[in-house]
């Protein structure tokens, strides 16, 4: 009976569900409004205008992290040089996420005025973004060799193992790894040691548990900032998918559990509202969550037992003056 049903309801329902929904936009939002508890995904909330807020948020004096990590790039370039050139093989730099490499730039500049060989292969999802990056790393370092790859992480990181004949070192910087729940990270490096090669290594940048307070002021900002940056997702769902959100019956709360290092935000629902999405119509308690993001935070201990789990040694932890953020060296 259950093997007939097995065979049956996979032809039977899976048609009207390709049919239903327009894009993976569209079914990750009404998939994760129709779950319990409700979620939304964080790498959606960087359209246009979300870039321009978390660009902001960077420029806040409470978000320490970018400070933190340019500090360790700016300061402590000569270290990290000598960590991924120790074994003196040629390799290969790829970034996970490049951006404007405004850290990275600091350790490209440092190796290419010590005549290291090598080339940069920044990866991002956005071609404006890389195009953008090649147009700065041209003027600033003209003889560096740039192979820009874009599209999604694991893909491009499979695109770089083909092209590059060389030892990989693997750039994954500014706390990105903390918007995964620990599991997710887990799986992630794993998944990334699966690729590279013994004498690979990632650089990773992980945000520290520290005083509750420093942490929990940097994900709620008096000005709002990080309110308008969660509350812009609503606003993208309303001008992408032409749905309905009321944003004013929305309200940001961020959460900080000390113990587990989990930093969160939510969206909390002012009323017993329904919300229309092309044509789902979702209902909303009052008081009602919906999870947007996850920043996690990380002890040194929880970074080694990360790394040896997914099959890497970590041979160095660079921290910042404060000791807030580890840019954490590994190798295969
Ligand atoms: C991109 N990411 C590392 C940021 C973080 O700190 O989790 C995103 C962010 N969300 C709110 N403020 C910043």
């Amino acid at each position: 009976m259950s093997l007939q049903l097995n065979n049956v309801l996979p032809v039977n329902s899976a048609a009207p569900e390709i049919e239903k929904y327009e894009g993976i936009f569209h079914k990750d939002v009404v998939e994760g409004l129709n779950t319990y508890p409700k979620k939304l995904y964080s790498k959606y909330f960087y359209d246009p205008i979300g870039d321009r807020l978390f660009q902001d948020i960077m420029h806040m004096p409470e978000y320490y992290l970018t400070d933190c990590e340019l500090e360790i790039f700016r300061t402590k370039t000569l270290e990290l040089a000598d960590l991924i050139t120790t074994d003196e093989s040629d390799f290969d730099l790829i970034e996970l996420g490049a951006g404007d490499a405004l850290k990275s730039g600091h350790l490209l500049q440092h190796l290419s005025a010590h005549h290291t060989s090598y080339s940069y292969m920044p990866i991002d999802i956005s071609g404006n973004i890389l195009s953008l990056l090649v147009e700065k790393l041209d003027r600033d370092i003209p003889n560096l060799d740039i192979v820009p790859l874009e599209g999604e992480y694991f893909e491009m990181l499979d695109q770089a193992m083909n092209i590059s004949k060389r030892r990989k070192v693997v750039l994954f910087l500014g706390g990105n790894i903390g918007n995964m729940d620990m599991d997710e990270a887990q799986l992630f490096c794993a998944e990334v040691r699966r690729k590279l090669s013994p004498g690979d290594m990632i650089i990773i940048g992980f945000d520290l548990k520290k005083n509750p307070h420093t942490v929990l002021s940097a994900y709620n900002d008096k000005t709002g900032i990080t309110s308008a940056f969660n509350i812009n997702l609503l606003n993208r769902i309303n001008r992408e998918l032409e749905a309905d959100f009321d944003t004013q019956y929305f309200q940001h709360y961020q959460s900080y559990d000390p113990i587990s290092g989990a930093c969160r935000s939510f969206l909390v629902s002012l009323t017993n509202q329904h919300v229309h999405i092309k044509g789902d119509s979702i209902f909303f308690k009052e008081n009602e969550l919906i999870d947007m993001e996850i920043s996690q935070k990380y002890a040194p201990e929880e970074i080694q037992r990360m790394a040896s789990l997914a099959g890497f040694q970590l041979i160095a932890n660079i921290e910042d003056s404060k000791g807030w953020f580890v840019d954490s060296v590994w190798r295969v």
